[in-house]
């Protein structure tokens, strides 16, 4: 077998996963054998089998539940050798003339290793460049048999699935906290052939009509000149393309919301966007639309907390799924359905159901459950599984089918279309996370990176010579049959129904939906943003389409920006507010919280434990933080000052004065970010050199077993709203 990973020796990863063998960690015990990090001398012995070179792919081709990694470590084989198994002698120095001659050309090796490296690197996704993905169960509840056919919404069946969560607008190597919608993708491997749900954290989109989406892209992408900003809305162009085409507006407020910085990946809402149509076994149809739900709930950054962590740790979000995951906090969501009924008109309580600017409020039709998604292993292989992911919104099974929402009927086209470029060829779907786990009998042939050897010599239909194989499938064998929904008698234009044209009133219903504060973090993030155009013309416009949704938020932005408050232009209607649209007022599980715990040289080692194992216990992760890396007597620290940061922690306990500068600094943030706060009646200095209130809301102060208590009662809101309202006022 190959031999066990080495331990991380990178005290940044000693996150989620160390805090847990802290805890069964036997204080006094003698520590396990630490692992020699000298490169061995020896090959290992025996020798193991060829590598395997089919690539990554963890599952069975059943999809079954999940096997062993092929390669937990990266070479198998003993020895090294070339790319067609000729075993090297050296390959640290090249064929020379000499030692101090020139470098020959017949040295095939050098050239090979360069060769190849000088190639490694694919064109980067034109939009969700940066991304995190991983594998997954998803498990139906058997709620939507009713309403569709797919085999793999059938009560009880388990299909693995791939998530790619990715940002919009920046490079791969941009910062993960970016204010950005975030995609949401996820391919289900079903037995009926592969269903990607290529969504986003936010249930509407800019454009209603797919060939608008290069003009959206163009505007948010960085100026063509210098190439800045990288991965920000806040520049001239964006905001000039969204104050000009106004049917943006919505998916901007979104934007401007608190859902545009997550907290975490594994805290986001997905959306299919679009309205779907689903088709069950006796042929009946349905309007629908799809929804994740987090069962860790929904919840964003503070602003500054974003802006810090692009900076402390710009990959903050990839890090955290990848550490819950490997500590097996596994993230879960509810997949739930607004189904609705199939009409001609395709409206709902007066919505335009094919129009992608506009939700249905879950007040107007409530959510179905109808399974679970746990995402359950990391991507062994970053490029080969979260790069050479391919997903297609026109990857469909039986029983879901698509509507003519005219922003989805160009999605069809572009996905594969991009994959062509990015994966070099059209056999994208022979990589290995793109293979589904159902039998392919296609007739596509050859070209680019083929790696299948097809026999037969009829790929073409119909045919005698292969005994007319294969033959078209019915409904009842599971083909694929569109739905045979009706199409309007109409004339060739280039247009769209006029229902299409209120821009403002979905608008006014989120913004006028959310809690003070929400309403509060929109009204900076305007100010925000447009204070960063350079155009007077770009805030003026912009400061209209304000004006247009609500009165009070305009005048807030003009206020900020010294800009006069322009009169409302046109009629708006009052739509009822939607409760369910809001991200504060709620209690959720605090699985994988992290709680920093601050202590010294002074902490007594039993309290200390005592404290981590509260934390553990109510399923959180405890963070020592302490004024040196190592130990504090039999405890190991996770976070010294230098390497601590108050924007990872969901609430902190300080059993431990410091008057050290960033100990201060992280306590003030936690203040100020509205995080839970514990401290020990020992430790009150700490709140005395920061001035602050120890009756402030959300600060707890007594015994280490109160406070520990207290923060833990503090962390299923999220944020101690009160406070974080009053600080921010
Ligand atoms: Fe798109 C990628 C989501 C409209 C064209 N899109 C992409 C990804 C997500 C979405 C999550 C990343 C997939 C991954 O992780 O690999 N896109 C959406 C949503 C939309 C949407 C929710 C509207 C409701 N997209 C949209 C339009 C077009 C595209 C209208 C073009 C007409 N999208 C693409 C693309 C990408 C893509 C250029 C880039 C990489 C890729 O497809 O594979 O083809």
């Amino acid at each position: 077998p190959p031999p066990a990973r080495r331990p991380a020796v990178d005290e940044r990863r000693t996150t989620v996963a160390d805090a847990r063998d802290d805890e069964i960690r036997i204080p006094g015990a003698p520590a396990a054998e630490p692992p020699s990090l000298e490169e061995p001398t020896e090959p290992r012995e025996p020798l193991p089998p060829k590598p395997d070179q089919s690539g990554p792919e963890t599952r069975t081709p059943t999809g079954a539940e999940t096997g062993a990694p092929q390669s937990a470590v990266a070479q198998q084989g003993a020895y090294l050798t070339t790319a067609n198994g000729t075993r090297l002698a050296d390959t640290d120095h090249s064929l020379k003339a000499g030692p101090r001659g020139p470098v020959l050309l017949q040295d095939h090796h050098l050239r090979e290793k360069i060769t190849h490296f000088d190639h490694e690197r694919i064109p980067e996704r034109v939009v969700h460049a940066r991304g995190a993905a991983a594998h997954g169960v998803f498990e139906a509840n058997g709620a939507a048999e009713g309403v569709t056919k797919a085999a793999f919404l059938r009560a009880g069946t388990r299909t693995r699935v791939f998530v790619r969560f990715s940002t919009v607008l920046g490079s791969r190597g941009s910062a993960d906290t970016v204010r950005d919608t975030r995609g949401f993708a996820t391919k289900f491997y079903t037995r009926e052939g592969v269903y990607d749900l290529v969504g986003n954290n936010i249930p509407v989109f800019f454009i209603q009509d797919a060939i608008k989406f290069p003009d959206i892209i163009h505007a948010g992408k960085p100026h063509p000149d210098r190439e800045i900003p990288q991965a920000q809305s806040a520049h001239d162009t964006f905001w000039d393309f969204v104050s000009l085409h106004t049917e943006a507006q919505h998916h901007t407020m979104w934007n401007m919301s608190d859902r545009g910085i997550p907290r975490s990946y594994r805290m986001m809402q997905g959306f299919g966007v679009h309205t779907f149509r689903l088709v069950n076994e006796a042929g009946e149809t349905s309007l629908v639309k799809f929804h994740w739900r987090p069962k860790l709930g929904t919840h964003g950054l503070t602003w500054e907390e974003a802006q810090l962590l692009s900076g402390k740790d710009p990959d903050f979000h990839r890090r955290d799924l990848a550490d819950a995951i490997e500590a097996g906090a596994h993230p879960q969501w509810t997949l739930a359905l607004q189904v609705m009924p199939d009409t001609p008109e395709e409206t709902f309580e007066g919505i335009d159901l094919l129009d992608p600017t506009k939700i249905v409020p879950e007040e107007l039709c409530p959510l179905q459950e109808i399974g679970t998604m746990t995402l359950d292993a990391n991507p062994s292989n970053f490029f080969a599984e979260t790069e050479q992911v391919a997903f297609h919104p026109g990857h469909l099974v039986p029983g879901i089918d698509v509507t003519n929402d005219p922003l989805l009927q160009g999605r069809l086209f572009s996905y594969i279309d991009t994959q062509i470029t990015r994966l070099g060829g059209p056999n994208f779907a022979q990589l290995p996370i793109n293979r589904t786990h159902a039998d392919v009998n296609d007739m596509l042939r050859d070209g680019m990176h083929q790696t299948a050897v097809h026999a037969g010599v009829a790929p073409y239909k119909p045919n005698s010579l292969d005994g007319g194989c294969p033959f078209h499938a019915g409904a009842d064998e599971g083909a694929f049959i569109e739905v045979p929904a009706p199409v309007a008698e109409s004339v060739k234009e280039r247009s769209q129904p006029a229902s299409f044209d209120d821009h403002f009133t979905q608008v006014r219903l989120f913004y006028r939906s959310l809690t003070p504060i929400e309403q509060q973090h929109v009204a900076d993030a305007y100010a925000f943003e447009l204070g960063k155009c350079y155009e007077q013309a770009i805030k003026e416009r912009q400061l209209r389409a304000l004006a247009a949704i609500d009165a009070e938020l305009c005048a807030i932005v003009a206020g900020s920006l010294g800009l006069p408050v322009p009169e409302p232009e046109v009629e708006v209607g009052d739509p009822e507010p939607s409760p369910a649209l809001r991200m504060v007022g709620d209690a959720w599980p605090i699985d994988g919280r992290m709680v920093g715990v601050v202590a010294d040289e002074s902490t007594d080692a039993a309290v200390l434990m005592a404290v981590r194992t509260a934390i553990h216990g109510a399923g959180a992760l405890p963070v020592v933080i302490a004024p040196h890396g190592g130990m504090l007597g039999p405890v190991p620290v996770q976070r010294s000052f230098h390497t601590a940061t108050s924007v990872e922690l969901d609430g902190v306990v300080v059993l431990a004065a410091s008057t050290d500068r960033r100990a201060v600094e992280l306590l003030g943030e936690a203040f100020r970010h509205g995080k839970a706060i514990g401290v020990v009646t020992a430790a009150a200095s700490a709140l005395d050199v920061l001035g602050l209130d120890p009756a402030a809301p959300g600060i707890v102060t007594g015994d280490p077993a109160a406070v520990t208590a207290g923060v833990l009662d503090l962390l299923p809101t999220h944020r101690v709203w009160d406070r974080l309202a009053a600080v921010s006022a």
